[in-house]
C-alpha cells in the first residue's frame, strides 16, 4: 500500500506582496535561485553576519554523517552577537519591552540586558556552574527567563528550558536525563490571575535527585516557598550584587548551546541537541529574511521560551539582529479576550508571530474583539506550529492584517532549529494554507515511499536532502535513536515525519504528521485536509479528525468539531457538515461520525493531540493526560463520543 497522500486539496487564491513591501524588503527576488546555485556559499555568507572571535577553518564536515559539523574550528560566544556588538553601536536601543500579566511592565535596553546577563552569569559561576555543565530553566515568561538563557550561554553552560506548565515529574525526568547541575526558577508564575507554584514543583522534582546542587529562585508572585539552605539562593541576593560585565567564555562552533526536549507521541522525551555556530547562523539568517526586521520595527512572538519557537524567535534570532521585541507574560484571555490586541495597540507592534491554534481561538471569540482595537501598526504576520487552514489564514489576513500584511506560514521543528519552509515576504506570492517553498539554502523535497521525488500535483513525505547549519546534532545520550528516528526511513535523507503535497507550481502544502494520516478504503487521507474542509463551514471554529478502526473500510473518519460562539450541534448540522466535506474534497473524505465538543485536547504548545482522540474513538484506556493544556476536556469528549456511537 502506498503511503503517498491522496491529492484532494485545491486552493486558488493567491496574494502578491505589496509593491512597497517588496521594494524595501530585506530579502529580494533571486535570493532562492542564488542560494540554490551554491548553498554552501549562501550559508557561509549568512554565517559571516554573526560575530566570530576566530573564523572557521572548514565550513562543513560530513565525515561522521548523519552527525554533521558546521563552521569547524570557528570560535565564538553567541551572546557577543546577541548583546555586545549591539551595545557598541546602539546601547540605548530597547531589546525587550516586557509586560506582566497583572499589567506591570519593564523595558530593557541592549546595554541594560548585557549588564543583567553578565550579573546572572557571574552568579551562576559563583554557584559552581561553568562550561560543560547543564542548567535547567523552569520559569514563566518573565524577562529573567531570557536573561537566564543568555547567562548560561555567556559562561558556556548548556541550558535546558523546561516549560513552566510541566509537572514536577516531567521536570525530574529532564533533570535526570541531562544530569543538570543547577535549576533556575521562580517562587511562582502568574497564569490567569492565579499562581503556578514553580518552586514547589522544583522541590518535588529534586526529592532524591542526585545531580542538582544549586537552585536560583526569582521572586515574582511572593507566594510562600520552602527553602533548602545551602542549595537554594534568591536571585535578588546573589545576582544584582555582581559586576555588570563578565567576559564571555570562548566556545567552539560545535560546542553545546542547549538541549530542548520534545515529547513526541510515544516514548521517553527526546533531548534535542543544538550547538553554537550553526544554530545562531540559522536563526539569525531566517529571522532577518522571514520577518524582514528593520530598526523601526516592534516585533512580537507570542510563544513561550519553553518551546523552540521561543528559543529561536524570541531570544536568539531577534537579539542576533538587534531587534526590539515585546514579551508578554500571560494568557490571551486575561483579564479579557482583547488583551493581545490591546498590547498590539499599546506597543504599536509591527510584526506579529503566533500559532494557528491561537488564531482559531480568536475566530471562535469573534472578530468584534480585534475590530474594536487599532491594529494599524501591523505590517507583517507569521504563523507556526501546525498547518494553518485557509479559513484561518483568511481570517488572520482580514481581521488582524487589515488585508495589507503579508502572512508567512513557517514550517520547522525543534529538530531543525530554524525555519525551513516559508514564504519570504516581499518575494513570495502566498497561497492561503501553503507554507510555500524551502528557505534559501534548504534542500527540501516531497518523495514517495521509495524515496523518489513526486511529480507536481502529488502528495508524499517531506524530506531534507542536504544538511543545514541549525540542524540538530543528535538526541542527548542516545546516538542510535537519532539515526533511527530521523535517518532510517530513507538512506541519507532527513525525515521529519510530516506528510506534504507538492502543487503544480512547486508550492508545498504540509499535511500533518504521517502517523496521523488516515487510510480509508485504500485511500490515504490527511487529517489536515478534512479538518480544513470542516473549518471552512461558517459555523465551525475548530476541528480535529482521526482514523478509527472500521471493519469495512479499514479506517473510518471520526471528526470532533468545536462550533463558533458556543453553539450547540444538531443532527441536521452533522449531515450538513458531512455534505460540506464531500463537496469540498470528495465523498471519500466524509466523516463517518461527528462529535461536537466545547474544546479539543491540545498539547501545551497548542498542537491537537490526535492520538488521544484515536484512543477515545477506539474506546481504549487513556494514559496520562497531565501534559495536556486542558485535560478536563477529555471526559467531555469521551461522553460525547460514546453517545454518538450509540445513536
Ligand atoms: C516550530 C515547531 C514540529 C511539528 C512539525 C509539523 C508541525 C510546525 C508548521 C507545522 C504545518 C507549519 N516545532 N508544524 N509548523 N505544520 N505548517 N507552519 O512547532 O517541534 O514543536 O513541532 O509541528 O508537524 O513536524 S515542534
Amino acid at each position: 500500500m502506498s503511503d503517498a497522500i491522496e491529492n484532494l486539496f485545491h486552493e486558488e487564491r493567491r496574494f502578491d506582496p505589496p509593491g512597497k513591501f517588496s521594494a524595501e524588503a530585506n530579502a529580494q527576488s533571486g535570493i532562492h535561485e542564488e542560494a540554490a546555485r551554491d548553498p554552501l556559499a549562501f550559508w557561509s555568507s549568512e554565517a559571516e553576519k554573526i560575530h566570530w572571535r576566530k573564523p572557521w577553518d572548514r565550513l562543513l564536515d560530513s565525515s561522521d554523517a548523519p552527525v554533521y559539523r558546521w563552521f569547524e574550528g570557528g570560535r565564538l560566544n553567541v551572546t557577543e552577537s546577541c548583546l555586545d556588538r549591539h551595545v557598541e553601536t546602539h546601547p540605548d536601543r530597547v531589546a525587550f519591552h516586557w509586560e506582566g500579566e497583572p499589567g506591570d511592565s519593564l523595558s530593557l535596553t541592549y546595554s541594560e540586558l548585557l549588564a543583567k546577563v553578565c550579573q546572572c552569569a557571574a552568579a551562576l559561576k559563583q554557584l559552581g556552574i561553568g562550561k560543560g555543565d547543564t542548567v535547567a530553566i523552569y520559569m514563566g515568561m518573565v524577562p529573567e527567563i531570557t536573561i537566564a538563557m543568555l547567562a548560561c550561554a555567556r559562561i558556556g553552560a548548556a541550558h535546558s528550558v523546561v516549560f513552566g506548565g510541566f509537572s514536577s515529574d516531567s521536570l525530574r525526568e529532564r533533570l535526570d536525563d541531562a544530569s543538570c547541575k543547577g535549576v533556575i526558577t521562580q517562587d511562582g508564575a502568574w497564569r490567569r490571575g492565579k499562581v503556578v507554584p514553580l518552586k514547589e514543583n522544583v522541590d518535588l522534582a529534586l526529592e532524591g535527585q542526585e545531580t542538582v546542587t544549586s537552585v536560583l529562585v526569582l521572586e515574582r508572585c511572593k507566594n510562600e516557598v520552602t527553602w533548602s539552605e545551602g542549595r537554594d539562593h534568591w536571585w535578588h541576593d546573589v545576582v544584582p550584587t555582581q559586576d555588570d560585565f563578565l567576559e564571555a567564555e570562548e566556545m567552539d562552533s560545535e560546542d553545546l548551546l542547549f538541549i530542548l526536549y520534545t515529547s513526541g507521541s510515544t516514548g521517553k522525551p527526546k533531548g534535542i541537541v543544538h550547538t553554537c555556530g550553526g544554530y545562531l547562523t540559522g536563526v539569525s539568517s531566517t529571522f532577518r529574511n522571514v520577518f524582514d526586521i528593520k530598526d523601526s520595527d516592534l516585533y512580537w512572538c507570542t510563544a513561550d521560551c519553553g518551546w523552540v519557537t521561543g528559543h529561536s524567535y524570541i531570544v536568539y534570532g531577534p537579539l542576533a539582529n538587534g531587534a526590539t521585541s515585546l514579551i508578554y507574560e500571560g494568557t490571551p484571555d486575561f483579564p479579557d479576550q482583547g488583551r493581545w490586541w490591546d498590547l498590539v495597540e499599546k506597543y504599536a507592534v509591527t510584526i506579529f508571530y503566533t500559532a494557528p491554534t491561537a488564531i482559531r481561538t480568536f475566530m471562535k471569540w469573534g472578530e468584534e474583539i480585534p475590530k474594536s482595537k487599532d491594529l494599524s501598526s501591523l505590517r507583517l504576520l507569521g504563523s507556526v506550529g501546525e498547518p494553518i487552514n485557509p479559513e484561518a489564514w483568511m481570517w488572520y489576513h482580514e481581521f488582524i492584517g487589515g488585508e495589507r500584511c503579508p502572512i508567512v506560514d513557517t514550517w520547522w521543528q525543534t529538530e531543525t532549529g530554524s525555519i525551513m519552509i516559508t514564504p519570504l515576504p516581499g518575494v513570495t506570492t502566498t497561497k492561503p494554507g501553503s507554507a510555500a517553498t524551502p528557505y534559501p539554502g534548504i534542500d527540501a523535497v516531497v518523495v514517495d515511499d521509495e524515496g523518489n521525488e513526486v511529480e507536481p500535483g502529488h502528495g508524499g513525505l517531506l524530506v531534507v536532502r542536504s544538511p543545514w547549519p541549525s540542524m540538530l546534532r543528535g538526541i542527548h545520550g542516545d546516538p542510535e535513536r537519532y539515526k533511527e528516528v530521523y535517518w532510517s526511513r530513507f538512506d541519507g535523507l532527513y525525515f521529519p515525519g510530516d506528510g506534504c503535497k507538492l502543487d503544480e507550481e512547486g508550492y508545498l502544502w504540509l499535511l500533518g504528521r504521517v502517523d496521523d494520516v488516515m487510510l480509508v478504503s485504500g485511500h490515504n487521507i490527511s487529517t489536515t485536509e478534512v479538518e480544513s474542509a470542516l473549518v471552512d463551514h461558517h459555523g465551525v471554529a475548530e476541528s480535529a479528525v482521526v482514523g478509527r478502526k472500521d471493519d469495512t473500510t479499514g479506517q473510518a473518519i471520526a471528526a470532533f468539531v468545536v462550533l463558533k460562539g458556543g453553539s450547540e450541534g444538531s443532527e441536521e448540522l452533522i449531515q450538513e457538515l458531512r455534505q460540506h466535506v464531500a463537496a469540498k474534497i470528495g465523498p471519500i473524505a466524509k466523516p463517518a461520525s461527528i462529535v461536537f465538543t466545547p474544546d479539543l485536547p491540545k498539547t501545551r504548545s497548542g498542537k491537537i493531540m490526535r492520538r488521544l482522540l484515536r484512543d477515545i474513538s477506539e474506546k481504549r484506556q487513556l494514559g496520562d493526560v497531565t501534559t495536556l493544556a486542558n485535560s478536563d476536556i477529555v471526559e467531555a469528549i469521551r461522553d460525547g463520543a460514546t453517545q454518538s456511537s450509540e445513536d
